[in-house]
């Protein structure tokens, strides 16, 4: 791969990122600009609502995505790379035909995928046979067809959907079996056998039974009938667009592909904060095709149901879930929805939570609504996912007691034994709403005689949305594997629960929170599909392990040079903690903007509302009290919900781990934990951790020039950078705020003290005028500096420092709306020009907004002037916070001196 060129400068903008990568790239940007800024663009961008404004910047910028966009649309860990020679004399004896002696769509769909994995990874095609030949096959069939072709032949017992790759010699010849318990099972086989090839290994590692741990392994997408995703940041729906399901479903059918290819068997295609009019009789046959074109994947369509449609679109006078009238409704609608969709799966329901209607109305319980819906489902064996994410979001804040926490465990764990066999509660893992780290929800270890399935989160709503990378499943290991002592003296995983084997339940599994969409890479980021990969995994086989997940995704997504696949994996394993220490530590969650875009660093927004996110942090202790009083506690008794076990572990100050304190205690901020820090000291030092090791990624990833295909590297570089920028915003707002809270130092003085920043404030200023910034620790001092009413704002700095190689850096503001554009000048030449033409949830200046660019090996003397240009566009007045002079480690006595 030919080596990249020198960046003059880094724009972050994660996802399509681009480079100004050369000084003439700068110039034709500032040649252009003035011809381009004259006829600005208005578009309405058919895919999204939303009007953009093309300047010239975006002009430039559209330019460069177009390079990105020929990437088309990813294979993602389907890429069936070849084979180095020296890993293919393992397939050497390959045979060279293949016979179907199944007759499902699915046991074809295996075929065609056998024949497409196989001549991509080995450059061999395989003879298509129709009845088992005299030569050496692959024989896709299910036991039963394998004993009617083989008498001799004694499969292992195999569970629903699991499969067995063995070889069989008969008649002379080699057969090598992918023995599906049944159809699904033959598919999920075939893709176990390409993947297990494409990576390397040998058919004879792979060979013996495998099945999955649970029946139940479903995404579900939170897609609008007009096209777009709730907490969905891969663009528009594949199913659904102005209110029709698209006419083209090529996507959808990929989609499966995809999930099939992980064993996933069902997914819920709409949002759980559901539209009834997807039930009406118009919709039933449109969600049908998407129905077919999932069905050759083995993957069964759900619906996300509003308990109201009885009433909103039926036409009752009622939706009580108690009223004979409603009931029959949902039969005549369950046989509706069966006679154009055989196998559909079933509902999912969200009711009584965040304004959604539901059985309370009329003083039913879930089991009530529940029950109802699977008495109309069970003819045709459809399931009912009742979600027990139920809370009241009017809380008092007022109130010590109150404790959205406690919720789930409080509403369902009184309806054990109450919900139908085709019900399954679905869990949320943790006990508020996938934050950063939270408990494992109590309520896995209260429901006994009630099936339960694990809701996990895919799509990265609280951790980044997909502009930052946190690989997952690292996290979910955590949980999966955290014991709840749900019985005394014997392990009780979470990962166990679900799976049905620990109270023995015919039913559950894992649910993914998935919202992929129609952009190239399904989710917005390329290393997000690491996080889609590992819950199908993690769903097939809870026991595998983060970090086998990790290098496996990395050698089907990359290749398998060592320094690739160790390099990654570090990358992805250290996520998820170092994303902890920059946004919540200790258990305080993610201390975003609750009550808006749950992205950037808000943490006062958890407190006096009505949410119950809260961390009671005031002048001298921060943490939510949720010790009980059978154990001697004065919280909210949240504790006291976990088995016995659980609970004395997070009741005592003395066991309850770091991690989680300040979820379950209220302490000062001198108490001390295990490590013998003090929480505020232990505050301040992990965020700056955080940042550092945010900062560290960049050059991690750096080492692969090279080593990897130039786009993806060039794409994660850039979110990586972003990311770096965005973690000393995390890193700022957070310490700023709970030191000027607790008033107490940081031991090292660093907390909002920055020598080598020049804010806007103290900076030459023409054109630019101060705002209020809220919330205020999101910028210096409070105040962004904007450019309104005029084409061009001026701030410049003369520098000080000893002459030398600078870093410097400008953070500014990136609203959704219009591209901004700077230069930023070295005296009087144009040392680098981007532009603010990032996709992030906010029309302010703010925590969601504020975005860096960075600029390496500046040569500055004293009496230089650096000067930051802003042209504002749209609604975005080219905003500004400060400008950063780090002198570089490389600048030291002996290097050529600027
Ligand atoms: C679909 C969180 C999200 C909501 C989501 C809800 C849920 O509150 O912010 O967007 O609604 O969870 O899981 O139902």
């Amino acid at each position: 791969m030919p080596p990249q060129p020198t960046l003059a400068g880094t724009v972050n903008r994660p996802g399509r990122s681009f480079s100004l990568e050369s000084a003439a790239f700068v110039r034709l940007a500032n040649q252009i600009r003035p011809f381009l800024r004259k006829w600005t663009i208005t578009v309405a961008d058919r895919l999204h609502p939303r009007r953009i404004r093309i300047s010239s910047a975006l002009l430039l910028a559209v330019c460069l995505l177009a390079v990105s966009a020929a990437r088309g649309q990813q294979p993602a860990w389907l890429r069936y790379a070849p084979l180095p020679q020296t890993s293919q004399a393992a397939w050497a004896k390959i045979p060279p035909a293949i016979v179907n002696l199944d007759s499902s769509p699915t046991a074809a769909s295996a075929q065609a995928e056998m024949l497409r994995g196989v001549r991509s990874v080995l450059a061999r095609t395989l003879r298509i046979e129709s009845q088992l030949p005299d030569e050496d096959a692959f024989v896709l069939a299910t036991p039963a067809e394998l004993r009617a072709a083989f008498p001799h032949y004694d499969p292992p017992a195999l569970g629903p959907e699991g499969f067995t790759l063995a070889t069989f010699f008969s008649r002379g010849h080699t057969y090598w079996l992918i023995d599906g318990a049944d159809s699904r099972g033959i598919l999920y086989g075939a893709f176990h056998l390409l993947l297990g090839m494409a990576r390397g290994e040998n058919f004879a590692a792979m060979q013996g039974p495998d099945s999955p741990a649970a029946p139940i392994r479903w995404t579900d997408e939170w897609d609008n009938l007009n096209g777009t995703i709730e907490r969905g940041y891969g663009g528009r729906s594949i199913f659904f667009d102005s209110g029709q399901v698209r006419a083209d479903l090529t996507r959808a059918a990929d989609y499966a592909r995809l999930l099939a290819s992980l064993g996933i068997n069902g997914c819920a295609i709409n949002n759980v904060n559901a539209d009834p009019h997807l039930l009406t009789p118009e919709m039933i046959p449109e969600i049908a095709r998407i129905a077919d074109a999932f069905r050759p994947w083995g993957v069964r369509l759900a619906l996300a149901v509003d308990l109201s449609a009885p009433q909103t679109i039926g036409g009752l006078d009622t939706f009580d879930p108690g009223d004979p009238k409603v009931a029959a409704w949902w039969r005549a609608k369950a046989d509706a929805l069966y006679a154009a969709i055989p196998d559909f799966a079933g509902f999912v329901v969200k009711a009584d939570s965040e304004g959604q209607p539901g059985p309370s109305k009329y003083g039913r319980s879930p089991a009530v609504a529940a029950n109802v819906l699977a008495a109309a489902l069970a003819p045709h064996g459809g399931v009912v996912m009742y979600r027990a994410f139920v809370y009241n979001h009017h809380l008092d804040w007022h109130d010590a007691k109150a404790d959205r926490a406690r919720a789930a465990y409080d509403i369902f764990h009184p309806l054990d034994g109450q919900f139908a066999p085709n019900v399954v509660v679905q869990i949320k893992n943790g006990p508020i709403d996938f934050q950063v780290r939270e408990p494992v929800s109590p309520l896995f270890a209260g429901l006994r005689q009630t099936n339960t399935a694990v809701e996990l989160q895919v799509t990265q709503e609280y951790m980044g949305q997909q502009h930052q990378l946190v690989y997952l499943p690292a996290q979910w290991q955590t949980y999966l594997d955290f014991d709840l002592h749900a019985i005394p003296n014997r392990a009780t995983p979470l990962k166990s629960i679900v799976e049905g084997r620990v109270f023995h339940r015919p039913l559950g599994g894992f649910i993914g929170v998935t919202c992929v969409g129609l952009d190239d890479n399904w989710l917005g980021s390329d290393m997000a599909l690491a996080n889609l990969y590992g819950f199908g995994r993690l769903a097939w086989n809870p026991n595998t392990s983060a970090d086998t997940i990790a290098r496996d995704w990395t050698q089907l997504t990359f290749n398998a040079n060592p320094a690739v696949v160790s390099t990654i994996t570090r990358v992805l394993m250290s996520s998820w903690p170092m994303v902890e220490r920059y946004t919540g530590p200790l258990g305080l969650q993610t201390l975003t903007n609750i009550t808006g875009s749950h992205y950037g660093p808000a943490p006062q927004s958890q407190e006096n509302n009505g949410w119950g996110q809260w961390i009671r942090a005031d002048h001298t202790g921060v943490g939510m009290d949720r010790t009980d009083s059978k154990y001697g506690g004065d919280g909210t008794g949240f504790i006291g919900q976990y088995p016995p076990q659980v609970a004395a572990l997070y009741e005592s100050l003395a066991t309850c781990p770091d991690n989680l304190l300040l979820f379950m205690h209220h302490v000062p901020y001198t108490y001390r934990l295990h490590s013998g820090e003090t929480v505020i000291q232990t505050i301040y030092n992990l965020h700056y951790q955080g940042a550092e090791q945010a900062a560290d990624l960049v050059t991690q990833w750096q080492s692969l020039r090279g080593l990897i295909d130039p786009e993806p590297y060039n794409a994660t570089l850039t979110m990586l950078e972003y990311q770096a920028g965005e973690a000393i915003v995390w890193r700022d707002a957070i310490t700023r705020w709970f030191h000027q809270l607790s008033g107490i130092p940081d031991a090292q003085g660093r907390v909002d003290h920055y020598p080598n920043r020049i804010t806007a404030a103290q900076m030459q200023l023409q054109g630019y005028t101060p705002v209020d910034v809220h919330p205020w620790e999101t910028a210096s001092g409070g105040k962004a500096y904007v450019c309104e009413n005029r084409d061009l704002c001026t701030a410049s700095a003369t520098v000080t420092r000893p002459a030398g190689w600078y870093t410097v850096a400008v953070e500014y503001f990136d609203y959704r709306d219009g591209v901004s554009t700077f230069d930023l000048l070295l005296n009087r030449q144009t040392i680098a020009t981007w532009s603010a033409a990032n996709n992030l949830p906010g029309n302010a200046p703010d925590g969601d907004t504020s975005s860096r660019f960075t600029l390496r090996g500046v040569p500055l003397r004293p009496g230089d002037v650096l000067t930051i240009q802003g042209h504002p566009n749209g609604g975005e007045p080219a905003p500004i916070d400060y400008l950063s002079i780090e002198p570089e480690p490389n600048a030291a006595a002996g290097n050529s001196q600027p």
